[in-house]
């Protein structure tokens, strides 16, 4: 009789294990993060957008970002509020188990803000960014954002 319950949990360890593998591998599974570009600034600009496409393959949340080109970096939603285009920093953005999430101008973005230097047309920007699963396990993914000039409407090549 004295086995039973040592060998009960046991089992129960077995299957928390169990339970637990295909979670773990499912947070291993890529982010996929593309289309990723930054707006060009002009000198004295001390902010600068970054935009992208962000897949998870499984439930995830973009919590965070950063980036060497900046002392901070946040991350933020436009929106339309009374014929206002008003911009406000969001504790994070949701992304849907296979879904491709845009932040794209006119809506969610990484703000660079106090940029070291400006952000020149041709110039790859590194962002890192904080991905928290449903387990509130984070990791990071280091992207390079491409940036272009879209401010002119014309390429400046
Ligand atoms: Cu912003």
């Amino acid at each position: 009789m004295k086995l039973i319950p040592p060998i009960r949990s046991l089992a129960r360890a077995c299957c928390l294990v169990c339970l637990l593998v295909p979670a773990t591998v499912a947070a291993q599974q890529k982010v996929e993060v593309t289309n990723a570009w930054a707006r060009a600034t002009v000198p004295g600009q001390k902010v600068g957008g970054v935009y992208m496409d962000v897949r998870s393959p499984a439930s995830a949340r973009l919590v965070a970002a950063s980036s060497p080109a900046a002392a901070t970096a946040e991350i933020h939603h436009m929106r339309l509020e009374n014929g206002v285009m008003k911009m406000s920093a969001v504790a994070g953005v949701d992304l849907p188990p296979g879904q491709t999430v845009k932040l794209a101008p006119g809506g969610y973005h990484v703000m660079l803000i106090d940029l070291k230097k400006p952000l020149a047309t041709g110039d790859a920007v590194p962002v890192i960014l904080t991905i928290e699963d449903d387990k509130k396990t984070r990791q990071t993914l280091e992207i390079k954002a491409e940036v272009r000039d879209v401010m002119g409407g014309k390429p400046a090549h």
